[in-house]
């Protein structure tokens, strides 16, 4: 059996976030967020379930940094709740709020795992959505002054500062189809979100920066998927071009190229002399770390009824699927394929460099991560008490082997943050999709590690496997 290895110094983590794993969702003056109002209000949430406890990592957060422990990984991507910082989204910050996160930091460095905090993982203080939101401008300078302040608390242990996680989900999700908090559906207020989200990305660099007491890298998460035409049709195909340029060029031509995709689409052409203020595509325009969220691929058909892409997704027979998507480890080495060849190296201009030295990347580019990774399986505890997910195992093995076959390649991805440690709070979708290695019984609270989790131990003990 052929052994894959990886480059010495790869990273492996897990990754997680605040609403989906924290709990305590009013305790020691945590604000309400939107993910607080949504859960709250009947039919969003499948059974009605919330994330009011989750898996009480907030309680709990010491166990699950000695599981991490136990497991051998070596970084953690966590995310801040905004509300628990700044309850009310800008102005008073909450000390008791900032604290957890200095504990959480303190307890990884005493396990020397590194932690890489995420300032955005779907959770506004609802008081800014109030006032609109991300459809607002205002809301991004609101976050880099929240930036700022998780900067100035947590940059003299923290090195890897993550602004947003998949901005795309945050618009699109909560915007556009509604499935996610707020639940709004305006394809006009979502293109304004999305640029929002970019423009605060690149305001939170500047003010992470600015307030690093240490180096500090800047990145963000993206979650991104190659694009494939359902038949070799000319309408296809263009569906797919439309389809790719939002889901994927909306993000990475700004942030990579300094350049937007939007014009291309009717309703984007409307808004951008208005929404794109001179200056806006140079400020987004800086990162020093490119973290890659992979699931799956989308393929598409053209369908004039969808708006805005005029495409439509459909799922094609005989290819293997999970509770929520196809399984399709070659897109993978597909997506990293075309980040590498297409933004980070070839004909495009220098990358800026990061203000006075401090960040990492230096002129050359962002580093590039996997920054999620999984699958959901219905596992469950079997009556000797294990757990049996083989199938975990083998989307691991496969997935895992596409990101080594790109750094074969010359794709040089510094590390793969497994999505996610624990079963968890899965938004819409409730407590029906376990993604963690660890398995958690919501009743107890009890954790308990599948074989998956000891399968990804040994592979972190060997920077390698057996395929
Ligand atoms: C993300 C993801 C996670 C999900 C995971 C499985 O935005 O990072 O949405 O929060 O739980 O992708 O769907």
């Amino acid at each position: 059996m052929p052994k894959l290895t990886f480059p010495k110094n790869f990273i492996w983590g897990v990754a997680a976030s605040a609403y989906q794993i924290e709990g305590a969702w009013n305790e020691d003056g945590k604000g309400v967020s939107i993910w607080d109002t949504f859960c709250h209000t009947p039919g969003k949430i499948a059974n009605g379930e919330t994330g009011d406890v989750a898996i009480d990592h907030y309680h709990r957060y010491k166990e699950d940094v000695a599981l991490m422990a136990e497991l051998g990984i070596q970084a953690y991507r966590f995310s801040v709740s905004w509300s628990r910082v700044m309850p009310e989204g800008a102005g008073t910050v909450n000390q008791k709020g900032l604290d957890f996160y200095d504990r959480l930091v303190d307890e990884l460095l005493d396990h020397k795992i590194e932690p890489f905090a995420n300032l955005y993982h779907f959770d506004l203080p609802q008081a800014l959505q109030d006032r609109g939101g991300w459809p607002e401008r205002q809301t991004a300078y609101a976050f880099a002054d929240y930036a700022r302040v998780v900067t100035e608390r947590l940059s003299d242990r923290v090195h890897t500062i993550i602004t947003h996680n998949e901005p795309w989900v945050t618009a699109a999700a909560g915007y556009f189809d509604g499935s996610h908090a707020p639940g709004i559906k305006d394809p006009l207020a979502t293109f304004k979100a999305m640029h929002h989200l970019l423009l605060s990305h690149g305001l939170a660099a500047e003010a992470i920066r600015a307030a690093a007491k240490k180096t500090v890298k800047v990145g963000i998460v993206l979650n991104l998927n190659p694009v494939h035409p359902a038949s070799d049709s000319r309408k296809d195909r263009e569906a797919a071009y439309r389809m790719d340029t939002v889901l994927n060029r909306a993000m990475l031509d700004p942030l990579l190229k300094g350049t937007t995709p939007m014009q291309e689409f009717a309703v984007g052409k409307m808004l951008t002399a208005s929404l794109i203020k001179p200056g806006d595509l140079e400020k987004i325009r800086t990162l020093d770390l490119l973290g890659v969220n992979y699931y799956t691929r989308t393929v598409v058909k053209n369908d004039p009824k969808f708006p805005v892409v005029a495409a439509v997704q459909i799922h094609p027979e005989g290819n293997e699927y999970s509770g929520m998507w196809e399984i399709y480890p070659e897109g993978l080495y597909e997506l990293l394929m075309r980040i590498w060849k297409e933004y980070l190296t070839g004909p495009n201009p220098p990358f800026p460099p990061s203000l006075e030295g401090k960040g990492g990347a230096g002129g050359i580019g962002p580093d590039l991560m996997i920054t999620e990774n999984g699958v959901p399986v219905p596992d469950g505890l079997d009556f000797d008490g294990r757990v049996r997910d083989e199938r975990r195992i083998r989307y691991l093995k496969n997935h895992i082997a596409q990101v080594q076959r790109a750094i074969s390649d010359g794709v040089p991805v510094k590390g793969y943050f497994h999505w996610s440690l624990m079963d968890n709070f899965e938004w819409a979708l409730g407590y029906g999709q376990r993604f963690g290695l660890v398995y958690v019984d919501f009743e107890t609270q009890k954790r308990t590690i599948k074989d998956s989790g000891k399968w990804f131990a040994d592979v972190i003990r060997e920077n390698g496997f057996e395929l």
